[in-house]
């Protein structure tokens, strides 16, 4: 068993112990032949912080602060940017270097002598855009950014272009850059840019963004918009683009941008001449209804935390929300060494940090309804005349012999080819003599998960913020994961459900758990009937005007109990 030592920085110490000929790290620190230019730059590139000033201090003697930070620091900074470019470092690591190029640029801050002029290599305002609140995205970018020689103006979420353009004049600044996860979001990205067309403003953009691809920026928006506009996959491409703005800012020209055009635009066009028939799937419909175990909705605040983590998906995590990828030109069991010596001990540490401080409390809000099915849409019903304080509990009826009434309807798309599907398809149609249940759930870890990682990224702590941040979402999704097999377990249709519980990530269950928003269902705006129905205000969780919930740490779900649901796309 490995030994635990109390050390100041036991990630650090991690690191150095097994990071020998990983690429990320390098220990020549300690090497008394080094130069202090290289020293420093190596501080920069192993991200080690811890006792830096010294070695300020002696570049002092020799150099300005301004020439630390530029000459020295930032071609640190260069190289990381180089071996995440080239797959060689990982994200986690990319952001340790960061927080020591913010330790070092704090410390040398006093010694900039104001004669020296502006040590920003430019300027961008940064945001998420108009209704989206998607926030870690936008804050890895100004990450980046900040601690590469920029200066960032965050604006923070669902921020308006105007106060984005306000900003942009105010600060003098060079770009803008709008954030945006949300697939509303690149419709206000558009937006945006036509409204700054008909202003005869030309400011350059950079836009990122999970929804967002180069077919729709440089095609469709840069063949649009007046000024320049940049398509960002993920933070670096952000600082490259500002590099580009800045030189061709200083030759005073503009780049030229070619429109991008997608190879396979005309492939699969089918002229359509005539009107579209409609085709439904031929999903059978005598399928068992499993009897739920109560009516109505429950709220449940007791669950422990262990369960949520035990249902954490670690490809989701590791490779999603940290980007912690296997890099191609390496063997297996680097990765593999990489992820059982520092990222799954990372992971155990801050699971119990979690469970120690009260960071993440699972609550859950669900229910079961009845429902039938009428083309396209699944109704829901309640008991005729029910109180409203009785309607958001177990209902105390029976509602085979009860009479009942429409309570809410949700209107579901339908698949344009393939099987035709749609959610409403696995449901007792309109006409059957019985109504079929339907689960609803709102999963959440609360409010402080949100509070805590605002806290770290305030702190500079940039490589636990992602760690945190992306604990406490995939939490939310593993208490999903959870619930959803209560549920199953509850309507006795747990039998097909796979012992290893990786398989369930694949659907090794039966039924499906749909969420509004995503490719089957989605349309964010019915959110508002989930909430019509679950009330999850009782436990603190409320809906925003663009039908997102907060806290952000929460998703919500449709159970679908018939056994041919499985996940399916609508395009
Ligand atoms: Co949800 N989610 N989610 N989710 N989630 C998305 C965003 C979604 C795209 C998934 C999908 O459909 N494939 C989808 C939105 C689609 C839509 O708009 N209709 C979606 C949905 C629907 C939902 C819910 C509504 C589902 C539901 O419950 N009904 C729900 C909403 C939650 C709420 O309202 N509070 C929900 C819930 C959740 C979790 C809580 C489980 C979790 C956390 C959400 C969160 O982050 N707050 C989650 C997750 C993890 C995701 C995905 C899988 C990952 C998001 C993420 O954290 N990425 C996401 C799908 C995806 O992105 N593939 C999805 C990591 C982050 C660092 O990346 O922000 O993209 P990102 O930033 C990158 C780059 O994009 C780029 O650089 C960054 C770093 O390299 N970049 C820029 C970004 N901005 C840039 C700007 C630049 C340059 C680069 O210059 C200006």
């Amino acid at each position: 068993m490995k030994e635990f030592r109390c050390i100041y920085d036991p990630l650090q110490e991690l690191m150095e112990y097994y990071g020998k000929d990983k690429g990320e790290k390098r220990t020549v620190k300690t090497d008394i032949n080094i130069s202090i230019e290289d020293m420093l730059k190596n501080r920069i590139v192993d991200g080690d912080k811890i006792g830096v000033e010294k070695e300020l201090v002696k570049a002092l003697k020799k150099y300005s602060a301004l020439q630390i930070i530029n000459d020295i620091l930032l071609e640190g900074m260069k190289v990381v940017g180089e071996l995440f470019g080239s797959g060689q470092m990982q994200l986690p690591f990319v952001l340790q270097s960061a927080e020591c190029m913010k330790a070092c640029v704090s410390y040398l801050e006093p010694y900039i002598d104001k004669v020296e002029g502006e040590s920003s290599k430019g300027i961008m305002v940064l945001a998420t855009v108009k209704g989206d609140v998607h926030d870690i995205g936008k804050n890895l970018v100004d990450i980046i950014l900040t601690n590469n020689g920029f200066n960032v103006i965050n604006l923070g979420i669902k921020c308006s272009l105007e106060t984005m353009l306000e900003s942009y004049t105010t600060n003098n600044a060079d770009a803008i850059g709008m954030s945006g996860l949300l697939v509303k979001s690149t419709a206000i990205m558009k937006e945006n840019l036509e409204i700054m067309n008909d202003r005869n403003l030309t400011a350059p953009v950079i836009l990122g963004g999970a929804a967002l691809n180069k077919r729709f920026v440089e095609g469709e928006l840069r063949e649009m918009y007046n000024g320049d506009v940049y398509y960002a996959n993920d933070a670096f491409d952000g600082l490259k683009f500002m590099d580009t703005i800045m030189e061709y800012k200083r030759k005073g020209e503009r780049p030229k941008l070619e429109v991008y055009v997608d190879p396979r635009k005309n492939e699969n066009k089918i002229e359509s001449t005539t009107e579209e028939i409609i085709i439904k799937s031929d999903i059978s419909r005598d399928n068992k209804i499993p009897k739920p175990p109560f009516w109505g909705s429950r709220i449940v605040e007791d669950i422990p935390l262990e369960k949520a983590f035990e249902y954490i998906n670690e490809v989701a995590l590791f490779r999603g929300s940290w980007n912690v990828y296997k890099d191609r030109n390496k063997a297996d069991s680097e990765y593999d060494k990489l992820i059982n010596e520092e990222i799954i001990p990372k992971f155990n540490e801050l699971k119990l940090q979690a469970k120690r401080e009260q960071l993440l409390s699972p609550k859950v809000i669900y229910g079961y309804y009845p429902c039938k099915s009428e083309d396209n849409s699944l109704i829901v019903y309640k008991p005729k005349n029910i109180a409203q304080d009785n309607l958001y509990a177990e209902w105390e009826v029976d509602i085979n012999t009860s009479e009942m009434e429409k309570w809410v309807t949700f209107k579901f798309p339908r698949q344009r080819t393939e099987k035709h599907l749609c959610i409403s398809d696995f449901f007792k149609s309109e006409d059957s003599d019985v109504f079929d249940v339907v689960p609803f759930m709102i999963v959440t870890v609360g409010e402080k998960a949100t509070e805590y990682a605002q806290k770290l990224y305030d702190n500079n702590q940039y490589q636990d913020y992602l760690y945190f941040h992306g604990l406490s979402v995939e939490t939310a999704e593993g208490l999903a994961e959870y619930w959803h097999k209560i549920v199953r377990r509850e309507l006795g249709i747990d039998k097909k459900d796979s012992t290893d519980t990786k398989k369930l990530f694949q659907q090794g269950y039966q039924g499906s758990r749909y969420s509004f928003g995503y490719p089957a269902c989605p349309n964010l705006e019915d959110n508002k009937y989930m909430f019509e129905l679950l009330k999850p205000e009782r436990i603190g969780i409320t809906l925003t005007e663009e039908w997102q919930m907060v806290p952000e740490q929460t998703t919500n779900a449709i159970i679908v109990h018939h056994p041919k649901a499985r996940y399916f796309f609508i395009k």
